[in-house]
């Protein structure tokens, strides 16, 4: 399928044009505050904590006490949801973990090659503070962490953070929680302190600055990806109901003013009447003043001409979440490639797999979907090969790398491949 452009389609709303001038600071704030917790540890955290977060914490680990203080302190219901969802998270990702199996292969006579499912051994998750405390996010980067077999599981997250969270980063398996937030907290996990160990990888989604401090910690550590403001996208055509579209473009526009939300249509009339639906559910939504400015900014509607089109546009916009309303939503789904999560159907609410379902949350943005899925269990293994070659697998293997060593001039290289086929000989070179 070939590239599709914006003056292919019909725009219905336009979105203002982001403001994406980036904040030329920030770079060089996040690499100075990174450099002071190399430095110094422990007192630059608590220095950024005074700063940033207004509070130093006696101690940056949770207490078994606080943790116990946290359960006795969570709503049930609240709690009980909250298992509900780990239950739900756990039971995908491991089925998601059954399918990665280890492989033995001999792919020639006496070459044996395969591979291993190894579990990153400390893995470090961000949980985000944020405008809203979101329950499920400690959920979505520690349960699958539990599930891959991580020894070691740590948590941070930012000082101010309701004390729910700290319940619910237990619940959902991490071994060990810190109250440290921000860049701070990246770089503590990257090159650890007296009081946080350093980790392997560092997982979880977080505002510019711990996306800036993760970019600049990769390398020495692994990450998982940038995440940016949430993202929803919706293809329909004439069966879909205009309510529930704008209900759904509306839950992902109340997360931020820099939300983007959109639905390409073969419909003009599901367009016009979505666009009024937006208008009046705005009306009394709480959250209006948030959801109405990211739907004013970056809001769009476009018109396809045929569903060939409206696949082609998905793809061109390569959303975190994209939702299909048409009359045969598999077919559809079926036919698009690029996208974070794809919501079949009309039941298949963005929202569900926000909190609950069992799909990690944390998803691709800004068109990152055109090369990487989300945050998943395999994210949390490395899949690591190795090989054995016997006698007959010397025959076949080694000639032809005697050969292109010789021919790059790189006589150690020839030598070990030669003295395989005949270890005396080695000897006479030597000798
Ligand atoms: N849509 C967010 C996740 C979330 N929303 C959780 C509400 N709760 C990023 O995918
Ligand atoms: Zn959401």
């Amino acid at each position: 399928m070939s590239r599709i452009s914006d003056n292919e389609v019909e725009f219905i709303k336009r979105p203002q044009g982001q403001d994406l001038q980036a904040d030329l600071t920030l770079s060089t704030t996040v690499q100075q505050i990174i450099e002071q917790v190399r430095a110094r540890g422990d007192e630059a955290l608590r220095d950024f904590s005074a700063k940033f977060d207004r509070t130093v914490p006696e101690a940056f680990e949770v207490s078994a006490q606080e943790i116990e203080e946290a359960l006795a302190g969570i709503d049930p219901q609240t709690r009980k949801d909250s298992e509900f969802a780990i239950a739900q998270v756990k039971r995908f990702a491991q089925a998601q973990l059954a399918t990665m199996q280890p492989l033995e292969v001999e792919t020639l006579p006496g070459v044996h090659l395969g591979h291993r499912i190894i579990p990153i051994e400390t893995v470090g998750c961000y949980v985000p503070g944020g405008r809203y405390p979101i329950l499920s996010a400690p959920i979505m980067s520690i349960v699958p962490a539990v599930v891959a077999g991580c020894d070691n599981i740590i948590a941070c997250l930012p000082p101010g953070a309701h004390s729910a969270m700290i319940a619910i980063c237990h619940l959902a398996g991490a071994h060990r929680i810190f109250k440290v937030g921000g860049a701070q907290a990246i770089a503590a996990m990257a090159w650890g302190t007296v009081s946080i160990p350093a980790v392997d990888k560092i997982v979880g989604p977080g505002n510019a600055f711990v996306n800036e401090a993760k970019r600049q910690v990769f390398g020495k550590v692994g990450i998982d990806a940038l995440a940016g403001p949430s993202e929803i996208y919706i293809v329909s055509d004439d069966s879909a109901d205009p309510r529930i579209l704008a209900a759904d473009l509306l839950a992902q526009a109340e997360h931020d003013v820099h939300t983007r939300v959109g639905m390409a249509t073969t419909s003009e009339r599901v367009a016009q009447q979505t666009l009024a639906e937006i208008e009046r559910q705005l009306l009394n939504l709480p959250t209006a003043v948030t959801a109405g400015e990211a739907w004013k900014r970056q809001g769009e509607i476009v018109i396809c001409k045929d569903e060939e089109q409206l696949i082609a546009w998905a793809d061109h916009i390569a959303t975190e979440h994209l939702q299909v309303h048409t009359r045969d939503p598999h077919g559809t789904a079926s036919k698009i490639r690029n996208y974070g999560s794809l919501f079949i159907g009309q039941n298949a609410s963005v929202v569900f797999s926000d909190k609950c379902c069992g799909t990690n949350h944390t998803l691709p943005t800004m068109a990152a979907a055109r090369y990487t899925g989300g945050l998943w269990v395999g994210a949390y293994v490395k899949i690591c090969t190795h090989q054995w070659i016997d006698d007959h697998g010397i025959a076949a293997i080694a000639a032809p790398a005697v050969r292109q060593s010789r021919t790059e001039g790189m006589q150690a290289h020839r030598r070990a491949a030669e003295i395989r086929l005949d270890p005396q000989a080695i000897d006479q070179i030597t000798a």
